[in-house]
């Protein structure tokens, strides 16, 4: 094989590698790389051209590549100009998805991983130039500077820092999922010189650029770049009498109303989520008034309501959950209970004559799903989903990621992210245990039911894929690739004209919406496939919904690199099947997350940021009507209507 092949080949491998494990994670994210230098004669190959483009590429390059320190995330770049003239490199630096559409070796190579870096011409020419004076026979560079030691304050303060920054995207035990791997096997060969310009800087494709965007120090980057060098701290387990010894039942049935209240329509409460404030405030949603807020507990991550809506659940990312009574003249707190160290779901029983008698909580950390009743939160059950992957490879970690109670039979279906399985859980069996486990695909994130609420349709974000679970059956019956990294939030399922039911998701890592044909007895021909594909301006949408009372589908694109379209949002019309439009709704703070009121006429957004808003349209008309402003709406993200969310209205 010749030193070209050889070099396209890594190539090749090292990118396509690198836009798998670069998967995007649903946080901040880096704004576009520009390199800011002096462009002097830049061109001609001179001692002063290659220095600075060695600045340069430390700057910009080092974070994906070295010059004879070994791969990273693309390749070690030594030599590369023996095998590439300078104008090939210049065209592949300058915009390498534009130079592929016209070259046969870049095509070859190209797979979305290389970023458009925005680089000035001149900074370009000063990189080819370093490039050229590299060879690949030249000794290595000097070898990578490994973690220093941290002091015991250091390592908790750092553990910490990556509990809340960096765990629900590479995983407690840093295995990667959403994000890569970052495990010390893989770390160690980055050094904390390349660890600290990631940190800083992000990575095209969904890394946040922490330092960038202020959001870390650069001493907690210096940390931070230390810290993921070394072995993980094994994090304890939780059991039940641990669990038990967390919940507090602060209101008894026995000094519970047993009938509303309240005068307002509390099936009409929307609950909001106040995420930094760890708070959850319930609004009026006929009046627009709000009627209360109430401190949940750190980061509050989804609201879902119990079958006959009486009682919000919220849970935490500190995995405390969070029973609040709507019947009370004021809603309330009644009970608490932490059943994990780290979580993102929660749901009720909804199936006919197990209403509001249990709940579930699903466990990032330890890997589990926790039961509980349904009046108290008293503890019932916990159960281990640690298992191998659906490939038999083993796993030290497996969180639960989404949950959905079926109307149908007295089951929860839940995704377990890493392992790619979808578990059943009957409650309606002693204690509570998982029936089934249906092999669907790496790494299952959110989703929801298709519109009869017979199928569970998740996100495989790893492999672009949404999978089909016929919870029926108990059997997977499609895995449908939309685009890169789906993110349906729940979904939304609606009546193409043409296609008949579809369910709809958009991505992170693409603008674009995905219908998929979802009416199996009706329309078998377009069943789990495709129908249409619609392109949105601007990557990073989060969220999508409908009602089924509007002709509209909103979408959001809040982790979009561009900060207007990360403030703006887009109606698909449903009639027409086209992007009706797109408008900015706001000028800070990042645009997030919909819903309606029960009726279907009004629709909600937050302005996700610390002087927080939201923003109520007439959805007919696609006008706004009111926008709710104050000191108390502390970066809202989530929202949750009674009605709609007991009902699995979407
Ligand atoms: Fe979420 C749903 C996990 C980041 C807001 N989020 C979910 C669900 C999971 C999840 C598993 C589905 C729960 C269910 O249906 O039972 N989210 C994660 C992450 O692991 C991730 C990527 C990183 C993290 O560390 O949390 C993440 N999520 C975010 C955000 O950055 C958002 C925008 C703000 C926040 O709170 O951090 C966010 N996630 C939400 C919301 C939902 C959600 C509002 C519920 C959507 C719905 O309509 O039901």
């Amino acid at each position: 094989m010749s030193r070209t092949t050889i070099v396209r080949l890594t190539l090749a491998i090292m990118l396509g590698l690198s836009a798998l494990v670069v998967a995007a994670c649903t946080q901040v994210l880096p704004e576009r790389v520009v390199m800011v230098s002096d462009p002097g004669d830049a061109t001609s190959n001179t001692e002063s051209a290659v220095a600075a483009g060695q600045q340069a590429f430390e700057e910009t390059c080092a974070v994906c590549h070295t010059i004879g320190g070994g791969p990273l995330v693309g390749p070690d770049l030594a030599g590369i100009a023996e095998v590439q003239d300078p104008d090939w490199l210049r065209q592949w630096i300058t915009d390498p998805e534009s130079f592929a559409a016209v070259d046969a070796d870049a095509a070859e190579i190209y797979t979305g991983a290389m970023p458009t870096l925005g680089l000035e011409s001149p900074v370009v020419g000063e990189i080819v130039a370093y490039l050229e004076s590299t060879s690949a026979s030249a000794p290595p560079a000097a070898a990578l500077q490994g973690p220093r030691g941290l002091t015991a304050s250091e390592f908790d303060e750092a553990a910490n820092v990556y509990f809340n920054r960096c765990a629900g995207c590479h995983g407690t035990l840093r295995a990667g999922a959403t994000g890569p791997s970052i495990q010390p096997e893989r770390t160690l060969e980055i050094g904390t010189a390349g660890l600290t310009t990631i940190l800083t800087n992000g990575l095209p494709g969904g890394m946040p650029a922490w330092g960038e965007a202020g959001i870390l120090t650069p001493q907690e980057i210096e940390l931070m770049a230390n810290f993921v060098q070394l072995p993980p701290p094994t994090p304890p387990a939780l059991d039940l009498d641990e669990i038990t010894a967390s919940w507090n039942l602060l209101v008894p049935m026995a000094d519970r109303p047993t009938e509303p209240q309240t005068e307002r329509d509390w099936t009409n409460f929307t609950g909001i989520i106040l995420r930094d404030a760890g708070q959850v405030a319930v609004m009026d949603t006929a009046t627009h008034e709000k009627v209360a807020v109430i401190d949940t507990g750190f980061a509050v991550h989804i609201l879902r309501s119990s079958a006959t809506g009486r009682y919000f659940l919220a849970v935490g990312r500190d995995g405390r959950v969070t029973m609040i009574d709507l019947w009370t003249e004021t809603p309330q707190i009644v009970a608490q209970v932490q059943g994990c160290y780290d979580a993102r779901s929660v749901d009720g029983s909804k199936f006919e004559g197990f209403e509001d008698q249990y709940i579930i909580e699903g466990c990032y950390w330890p890997p589990q799903y926790v039961v509980y009743d349904g009046q108290t939160l008293e503890p019932l059950a916990v159960h281990d989903v640690l298992s191998d992957d659906i490939y038999g490879d083993p796993l030290e970690e497996v969180r639960v990621a989404a949950i959905v109670a079926s109307h149908f039979d007295p089951v929860w279906v839940m995704g377990l992210k890493e392992s790619g399985y979808v578990g059943i859980v009957d409650y309606s069996q002693p204690d509570f245990p998982m029936v089934k486990k249906i092999p669907a695909e790496l790494f299952l994130h959110d989703g929801g039911w298709d519109h009869t609420g017979r199928y569970f349709i998740t996100a495989a974000n790893a492999k672009n894929k949404l999978m089909v679970v016929d919870v029926k059956t108990q059997e997977l019956v499609a895995g449908v690739e939309t685009g890169d990294t789906p993110h349906p939030g729940r979904g939304a399922n609606w009546v193409d004209p043409q296609f008949g039911w579809v369910y709809a998701t958009t991505h992170i890592g693409e603008g674009k919406l995905t219908l998929i044909g979802a009416d199996p007895e009706g329309r078998p021909e377009h069943a789990w496939q495709v129908v249409r594909e619609v392109e949105l301006p601007g990557t990073g949408s989060l969220f999508l919904k409908t009602h089924p009372e509007s002709p509209w589908v909103w979408m959001d694109t809040p982790l979009s690199n561009d900060v207007e379209q990360s403030h703006q949002i887009c109606v698909y019309g449903k009639e027409s099947a086209e992007l009706e439009t797109c408008f900015p709704a706001a000028d800070h703070g990042r645009v997030v997350h919909f819903e309606y009121d029960k009726t279907g006429q009004e629709v909600w957004v937050s302005v996700w940021d610390k002087e927080g808003e939201i923003i109520i349209y007439d959805d007919a008309s696609l006008t706004e009507k009111l926008r709710i402003i104050g000191d108390w709406l502390v970066t809202p993200t989530g929202k949750f209507n009674v009605y709609n969310t007991a009902n699995d209205i979407y």
